[in-house]
């Protein structure tokens, strides 16, 4: 079928490899192409654009890799992410194997060098053996070698991304395969329009009425909706379900905005006690990981627990404690199976556990809503967020990005979200680097206005990428938490001259770099700057980076997973001795 151009042949009847790949995405409804360019995928993105899909050009392949992850996660269709052979294609990788552990559907398609020289590692242009590579690091990895193969390879990458647990899957298209051509007839019918590329996957009625059994045997219930549920956009049959039911919730990070944060079943501010005293959980699309101290421990008290589990991969059950009642399937159809059998016997939870709840819940509410009034300047975590909570408040249609350690873990805790899949943070790996890249994803795929809120690290890992924010013009305020280091900005060096590795340049003008590159950039010392400076730019939708001024000295280490950083005890030491 393949044929080689010659210049009898009449090129009207032909395609070649660039068109059919993107035929074959337009086919299946994807729209956007993350990517940088380079050789041999350059001309894919041109052609990308000329048939009109959207290709968003990046400065880095894992930023780019990112904000495919997050598209992925935002739409339920995977999200392509496309870069150039080895580097780039290593560079993209990161964030491959960051949209698997978090579930994200997401294609990274790379270009590659020539196979029958790579094999006999004969030294080509880039060379490295990527689908190997890939492999350990996605859902499922392919290679197309055969322009009338092209079609399906899209097809079943994805099949694997979207279907059962979402995940990343790699695409590897060697340059020779771009440039072969074939009959373009033949080749349109060589694609596939993937039908109902995640079915519906129904749980077995006794699996339905084993964990009913177990949640109505519950005097203190709790439920746990995890990003599997936000994924789900199974939005109303959860707010019902949540509702109808009565019981008390614990949104994980990105499924804060389920339901709204103030809703009066959420027990967010009141989670060590619903953790420690709880005797049934219920999770729904979270998995019992570190963020959940792997359902183990000091965290969770002492009382004995049983568990339901709600998740699409069957595997996921006793994977670290286990399971009572597992229910397996798709989070729509376990609720809708799960709210047909409660029928009118269902009874709300023991008032003496909501009220326990409540009271709990009242005290840290009330402990928060002091320390947001502080108006100090420099400022700390407290001020400078209490700020950004009342613009989030008032405009709860914006998305929110956050990343950073200190400014991660206060942030969490302190801004509400209203709306469903409007939190995107670090993820199930506490990734730094997400920021810049989730944004984009976040401002392209929903058209919506974003705020990201970074740690000066965390920022620095895809800075450059405020150029493509600029570029693109997209409504994007980066906030940077400038602590002027990690953690803190005071560490010393008692040894020698250099600073100490945690600690940067002092009183960077992070502003400046947005205003290089045609952005609006704003210094601010105070909350009541902003807060101001953040209304402007959501008003304007212009790109905007704030230089947020906090105190070097209000952080802690590693945030408030301090306990995962092993210390030296010569570091405790002294810094036993400095605080006497
Ligand atoms: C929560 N809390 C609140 C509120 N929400 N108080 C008042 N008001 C509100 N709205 C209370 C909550 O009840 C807890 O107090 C406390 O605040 C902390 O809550 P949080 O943040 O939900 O819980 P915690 O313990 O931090 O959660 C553990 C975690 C989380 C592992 C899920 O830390 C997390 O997602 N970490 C990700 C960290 C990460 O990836 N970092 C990147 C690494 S950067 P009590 O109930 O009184 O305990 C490199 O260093
Ligand atoms: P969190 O970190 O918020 O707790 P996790 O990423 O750990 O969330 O867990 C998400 C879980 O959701 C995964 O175990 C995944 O298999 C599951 N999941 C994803 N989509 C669905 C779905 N549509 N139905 C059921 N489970 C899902
Ligand atoms: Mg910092």
């Amino acid at each position: 079928m393949t044929k080689n151009l010659d210049e009898n042949v009449d090129t009207s009847q032909l395609t070649d490899g660039f068109h059919l790949i993107v035929d074959a995405l337009k086919l299946n409804g994807i729209s956007t192409i993350y990517n940088v360019p380079g050789i041999p995928i350059t001309d894919l993105g041109r052609i990308a654009q000329r048939e009109g899909l959207r290709v968003i050009s990046f400065r880095h392949e894992q930023h780019a890799g990112y904000a495919a992850s997050i598209a992925g996660f935002l739409t339920q269709k995977p999200g392509i992410a496309l870069t150039v052979s080895a580097p780039g294609f290593l560079n993209g990788l990161t964030a491959l194997a960051n949209a698997t552990t978090n579930c994200f559907p997401m294609i990274l398609i790379s270009g590659s060098s020539e196979r029958e020289i790579v094999d006999l590692q004969q030294g080509d242009y880039e060379e490295m053996d990527q689908l190997a590579i890939a492999k350990p690091l996605c859902k499922a990895a392919f290679r197309v070698l055969h322009v009338e193969d092209i079609g399906i390879g899209i097809a079943r990458a994805i099949r694997a991304a979207c279907s059962g647990r979402p995940g990343g899957v790699y695409l590897d298209f060697p340059a020779q395969l771009l440039g072969q051509v074939m009959d373009k007839t033949a080749g349109a019918e060589s694609l596939v329009e993937v039908i109902d590329p995640a079915p519906a996957q129904i749980p077995s009625a006794d699996a339905v009425k084993r964990a009913l059994d177990v949640l109505k045997s519950a005097q203190k219930p709790l439920l746990i909706l995890g990003k599997g549920a936000a994924y789900a956009q199974e939005d109303a049959l959860i707010k019902t379900f949540v509702e109808k039911s009565g019981l008390p919730y614990l949104p994980m990070s990105m499924a804060k905005g389920l339901l709204p944060d103030d809703h009066a079943q959420s027990a967010a501010a009141a989670r060590s006690l619903v953790l420690q005293e709880a005797d049934v959980v219920m999770l729904v699309g979270a998995r019992l990981n570190w963020l959940l101290s792997h359902g183990k421990g000091k965290a969770w008290g002492d009382a004995p627990k049983q568990f339901i589990h709600i998740d699409i991969d069957p595997g996921e059950m006793d994977s670290n404690r286990a399971i009572t009642a597992p229910l397996v399937g798709d989070i729509g159809s376990c609720l809708n199976a799960l709210s047909d059998e409660m029928g009118k016997d269902w009874q709300q939870p023991p008032a003496e556990w909501r009220t326990r709840i409540a009271d709990k819940k009242q005290g840290n509410l009330e402990k928060m809503a002091s320390k947001l009034k502080s108006n100090a300047v420099p400022m700390d975590y407290h001020g400078a967020l209490g700020a950004l909570r009342e613009v989030i408040k008032d405009n709860p249609e914006i998305i929110l990005v956050n990343e950073g350690a200190n400014t991660l873990d206060f942030a969490r805790s302190i801004i509400d979200i209203y709306q469903p899949r409007h939190r995107l943070d670090v993820g199930t790996w506490g990734v730094m680097g997400i920021g810049q890249g989730a944004a984009i994803a976040a401002a392209i795929e929903t058209g919506k206005q974003v705020l990201a809120v970074e740690g000066d690290s965390a920022f620095g890992f895809s800075g450059m990428e405020i150029e493509t924010i600029c570029r693109y013009d997209l409504p994007v305020c980066v906030v940077v938490f400038n602590n002027s280091g990690i953690y803190r900005g005071t560490d010393t060096n008692p040894a020698g001259s250099d600073v100490a590795p945690t600690v940067f340049v002092k009183d960077s003008r992070y502003e400046l770099m947005m205003q290089a590159f045609g952005g609006v950039g704003i210094y601010a010392t105070s909350p009541d700057d902003l807060n101001r400076a953040v209304r402007e730019a959501i008003a304007s939708g212009k790109p905007t980076l704030i230089n947020a001024i906090i105190d070097e000295a209000a952080g802690t280490e590693s945030g408030r997973i301090g306990n995962l950083n092993p210390q030296s005890i010569v570091m405790q030491q002294a810094s036993k001795g400095k605080k006497s």
